[in-house]
């Protein structure tokens, strides 16, 4: 080794480390981990994510759909150092667990692929590794298929990040092939061999030159927040490697470069220089603590990434340790004043969690039975409730569906599952819907919703079937009336006998209902009047179109009673005749839920919005630069909510699935014509 083994001027961060691999969908992050884990000797054999062996991929789901659906953990030994690698997901439907883990990793690796379409996403994910200040590597993966010059294609991933893609190797190229790097820093050059290490070889003929070029760009970008290196460079004086070294990890860890490593995941090559660099570069929990302002000296300090819920361990929650110990035993309080008494302590491999003793500061290990503590809390051993350390946002939710029971009598185990569907996955919603008992999960995407419909079968044991969920239709009148309603029965001894007279008017759009008491002289005594008001309430929850009646007033004016045969129940039924019999005179027309809705996508996308947006009777409000995101833009429009139910399948395919939006109700509005017809028919088909 050219390097003083304690890294820059022994500097080398200490202890535990957790690194995410993040990166764009299906870029090899599952594979790389995998590689890891054989290079470091923690599997036998590396395991592939076509064949479904992988540590990564070892969830149910995972497997079924060959694609990450959550976090995975895996803790490695590497040259004596402990490591957690936190595989996140690609895809954007499955990014809250991304956001949940980085904060409290030291450094992330960027799997990534010179695929101009990926790009998009890779911007997005930086975006989050920026926003979190979080050190980050990229590996460039999937190196055997490279159909371009690496500088080019360092060149089309650079406007994914705001700082400059360092690169730090180069590869040999032997023919259309590559066959190995140099190593700009070591200054060696390595040729790869399958699944093992790769050998060192000697430089020779044009990889000089190229060698001496790239490495002078790659010095000429790290002198660019180095003076001395500068001077250097100009006055052609050759720096020393440990300087180079030192630069290379000072500039990572300060976030203003992003170092660029090569590789092939599943031939495993470029593995362990990618390890190496971890372990000389990457700063440590010390580093991390203090970017998250752990005050706490003594006491244990955590937080939760991420939780399980598992079959037989029960409750898992991950957990990285800032600061201090914890074991069996341990409580730990919440930033709330929950407590939680840890019931075990286990080493994360995949979905398999090994028995351990206590665990140490820096270290990524699942505790069992917290049951106060969810994802995104602060834990600590002291006594008092710590401060949140952060607040992880959940991402708004796109698209929903609406779930029941297979079987009824798997109605009540719904509730419980619920509740451990969300905890593990806090992007997903459960929204219960009072006025049509209906059950709706919303989550990030189509195949997000899926996972969780298969998570609460295969995890939680109650199969669900799924159907779209009902849109928020509403019905209301022109045309005021006034109408009798009058309800008399004689039917052997006691008769009923009510008798009322009631003004409907419209009211304007979102007044809701009014009812008013205009009886003089008690020709309605007042004691029925109540009994009217909740007839005509009854009826209003179901218009002659099918839908709950609104803006509309109800005002009694006139009736009659009889000494005997009147009663409360006689008068409500008299109230609802009137409106059963009075609305479908008074013009009722439906109204449908217009929402804004704000779509975020690249610029280039923003004229397909519009398109998108018209031709699901959107009303574009206008357009403007997205805040914040340069090449980004905002586009605001009005909309049905039954045009928004798939929306987002269609923004994703039109922006390499990086657009989205958020929504919220804005008003109800009438809605004549062929699309009122075939809803109101729908309606009337499904009673
Ligand atoms: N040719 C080649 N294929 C690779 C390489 N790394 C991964 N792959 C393949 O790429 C596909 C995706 O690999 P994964 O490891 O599942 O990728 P991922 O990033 O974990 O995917 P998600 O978690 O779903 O985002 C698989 O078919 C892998 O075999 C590589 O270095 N070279
Ligand atoms: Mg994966």
């Amino acid at each position: 080794m050219g390097q003083n083994d304690n890294g820059p001027n022994g500097t080398r961060s200490l202890g535990p480390r957790c690194i995410a691999l993040v990166g764009p969908f299906q870029s090899g992050k599952t594979t790389l981990l995998e590689a890891i884990l054989a290079r470091s000797g923690a599997v036998q054999r590396q395991g592939t994510v076509d064949a479904g062996t992988t540590i990564g991929d070892s969830g149910q789901e995972a497997r079924h759909h060959k694609m990450s659906v959550e976090a995975t953990f895996a803790t490695t030994n590497f040259m004596g150092d402990n490591y957690t690698f936190v595989d996140c997901p690609g895809s954007i439907e499955f990014i809250q667990d991304m956001r949940s883990v980085l904060p409290a990793v030291d450094a992330a690796v960027v799997v990534c692929e010179a695929d101009e379409k990926k790009v998009p996403q890779l911007q997005l994910i930086m975006r989050e590794l920026e926003d979190q200040n979080i050190p980050r590597f990229v590996f460039l993966n999937k190196i055997d298929k490279a159909d371009k010059r690496v500088r080019e294609t360092i060149k089309l991933l650079q406007p994914a990040s705001r700082v400059p893609l360092l690169l730090r190797q180069i590869p040999i190229w032997n023919g259309d092939i590559i066959s190995g790097f140099v190593d700009l820093a070591l200054e060696r050059a390595f040729v790869y061999k399958e699944h093992a290490p790769s050998e060192i070889i000697e430089l020779k003929d044009e990889n000089v030159d190229r060698k001496k070029e790239a490495r002078f760009k790659m010095l000429e970008t790290l002198a660019d927040h180095d003076d001395q290196l500068m001077e250097q460079l100009l006055e052609d004086i050759e720096p020393p490697r440990d300087k180079v070294f030192d630069d290379l990890a000072k500039e990572l860890r300060e976030r203003i470069v992003c170092p660029v490593l090569l590789g092939v995941a599943t031939r495993s090559n470029g593995i362990l220089r990618l390890l190496k660099a971890l372990r000389h570069e990457s700063p440590g929990v010390a580093e991390t603590s203090q970017r998250l302002g752990v005050k706490a000296r003594n006491e244990a300090t955590a937080l939760v990434l991420k939780t399980f819920h598992t079959t037989h361990g029960g409750k898992m929650s991950v957990v990285r340790l800032l600061g201090g110990q914890a074991g069996d035993g341990t409580t730990l309080l919440t930033p709330g004043g929950d407590s939680a008494r840890v019931s075990g302590v286990f080493k994360l491999m995949g979905q398999h969690f090994e028995k351990r003793p206590q665990a140490t500061a820096g270290e990524t290990i699942a505790f069992g039975k917290l049951d106060s503590a969810k994802t995104g809390d602060t834990l600590s051993s002291g006594k008092q409730p710590p401060a949140a350390l952060i607040q992880v946002k959940p991402f708004a939710p796109v698209l929903a569906t609406a779930v029941r029971a297979k079987e009824r009598k798997d109605d009540v185990k719904l509730g419980p599952a619920f509740t451990k569907l969300t905890e593990e996955d806090p992007s997903l919603t459960v929204i219960h819907n009072a006025e049509n008992h209906e059950v709706v999960i919303w989550g990030q995407g189509e195949m997000h919703l899926r996972v969780a419909s298969e998570r609460l079968a295969d995890r939680f044991l109650v199969p669900v079937s799924t159907r779209p969920p009902s849109v928020g239709y509403r019905e209301t009148i022109r045309k005021p009336i006034t109408q009798r309603g009058r309800h008399k029965k004689q039917s052997g001894g006691h008769g009923q006998f009510g008798d009322v007279v009631l003004e409907i008017k419209p009211l304007p759009r979102g007044a809701g209902f009014k009812f008013e008491d205009r009886i003089t002289g008690g020709v309605v005594p007042r004691n029925y009047i109540p009994a009217v008001e909740e007839g005509v309430l009854d009826a209003l929850k179901h218009g002659p179109l099918g839908f709950p009646v609104v803006d509309l007033s109800v005002a009694l004016i006139d009736g009659s009673y009889h000494t005997v045969d009147s009663s409360d129940q006689a008068f409500r039924t008299a109230g609802r005749i009137g409106i059963v019999e009075g609305l479908p005179q008074s013009q009722p027309v439906l109204l449908e839920p217009i929402h804004e809705v704000e779509i975020v996508c690249p610029s280039e996308a923003t004229a397909k919005m519009n398109a998108i947006l018209s031709g699901r009777r959107g009303q574009i409000l206008g357009f403007d630069t997205r805040e914040g995101w340069d090449g980004w833009d905002t586009v605001r429009a009005q909309m049905p909510e039954s045009e928004i139910g798939d929306l987002i399948i269609e923004v994703r395919s039109a922006t390499a699935g990086v657009g989205s939006f958020i929504f919220k109700f804005d008003h109800m509005a009438e809605l004549i014509g062929r699309t009122a017809d075939q809803i109101i028919a729908a309606r009337r088909a499904a009673e």
